[in-house]
């Protein structure tokens, strides 16, 4: 969630209820609409909101269970839900509260309340989005971080395992980057970090690719459902995305401009320490990069 207005799906079988809440919230708040639990979950899946005011009694899956699916789902555990219902019974309360939402209003309401409670919920999600930024990117490039990459990996690792479509890997490592900093300076080394990061990011054309910055000036990237050939093209396109920065590098042994170098490694995944093992053979490939030379692919 940026600055843009934060986005609300309000969620309920009758449509006087969600005019009431429509109207009391869409002068602050992007708002989107689901009429039936099954809609609800279409919904946060196309589009995913900031929060969710979820009715409990509807015909199908009613809102107890849209809000055990969604808590039960990493993708959407972090998205706040807030129950609305007329059952204002206190065991409801407490089931809804126990079942993760993180309030919950029993109708008739009042605006005001809602309106308040509503806003103070948005801040927490804001606070808790930045967290999660800076837990997850590397603040110099501002590219994913490690962690980030390693869960994303054991992620993908898991997925690959149902799908049986290959998994790839990718390491780059910045050639001769020692004599760069040590000629160049510390910010100047810093300012190519982040110029051969954008060039890495773009150099991907798929969202479900991750290009992380891995430590230093090493990178790596989670290429799902990629094979060999697909990899070492990508990887291709990266080494030369690097060089056509042209970032002069005089120290450098292999290029008069700032070069990487590329291990990969592509997998099919059956076991849940097989990706940790492919990102070790990757490491040895780009081991084999700088001893072939530097500035090259070696799948
Ligand atoms: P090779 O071609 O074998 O990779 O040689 P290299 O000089 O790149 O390898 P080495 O691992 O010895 O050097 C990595 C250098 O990266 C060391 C350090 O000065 C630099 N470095 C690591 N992190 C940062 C950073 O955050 N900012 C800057 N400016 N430099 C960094
Ligand atoms: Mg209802
Ligand atoms: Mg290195
Ligand atoms: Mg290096």
């Amino acid at each position: 969630m940026d600055e843009a207005r934060a986005r609300i799906l309000i969620v309920d079988d009758q449509k006087v209820n969600l005019d009431i809440l429509v109207n009391l919230l869409e002068d602050s708040y992007e708002i989107a609409v689901a009429k039936s639990g099954e809609a609800a979950l279409r919904a946060v899946e196309a589009d995913m909101p900031d929060l969710i005011l979820l009715d409990v009694v509807m015909p199908g899956i009613d809102g107890t269970e849209v809000c055990r699916r969604l808590q039960s789902e990493p993708g959407t555990r972090h998205i706040p839900i807030i129950f609305i219902t007329a059952k204002s019974s206190v065991e409801s309360e407490a089931e809804g509260l126990e079942l993760g939402a993180v309030d919950y209003i029993t109708k008739p309401f009042n605006p005001a309340v809602v309106r308040a409670r509503v806003a103070n919920h948005i801040r927490l999600k804001r606070y808790q989005d930045q967290l999660e930024a800076l837990n997850t990117r590397d603040p110099l490039t501002g590219i994913a971080n490690r962690r980030r990459f390693d869960r994303y990996l054991e992620h993908e690792g898991r997925s690959a395992i149902r799908s049986g479509a290959p998994l790839s890997l990718l390491m780059m490592d910045i050639d001769y980057f020692k004599p760069y900093n040590d000629n160049y300076g510390h910010p100047v080394g810093d300012e190519c970090l982040k110029q051969v990061a954008r060039a890495l990011v773009g150099a991907v054309d798929r969202s479900i690719d991750l290009v992380a910055r891995y430590g230093g000036e090493e990178f790596a990237a989670v290429l799902p459902g990629t094979s060999e050939a697909g990899a070492l093209k990508v990887a291709e396109a990266m080494r030369k995305a690097v060089r056509a920065l042209g970032i002069k590098h005089q120290h450098s042994q292999v290029a008069d401009c700032v070069t990487i170098s590329i291990g990969v490694g592509t997998g099919v995944i059956t076991r849940h320490d097989q990706p940790m093992q492919l990102l070790e053979q990757v490491d040895a490939a780009l081991y084999r990069a700088k001893a072939q030379g530097r500035d090259r692919v070696v799948g």
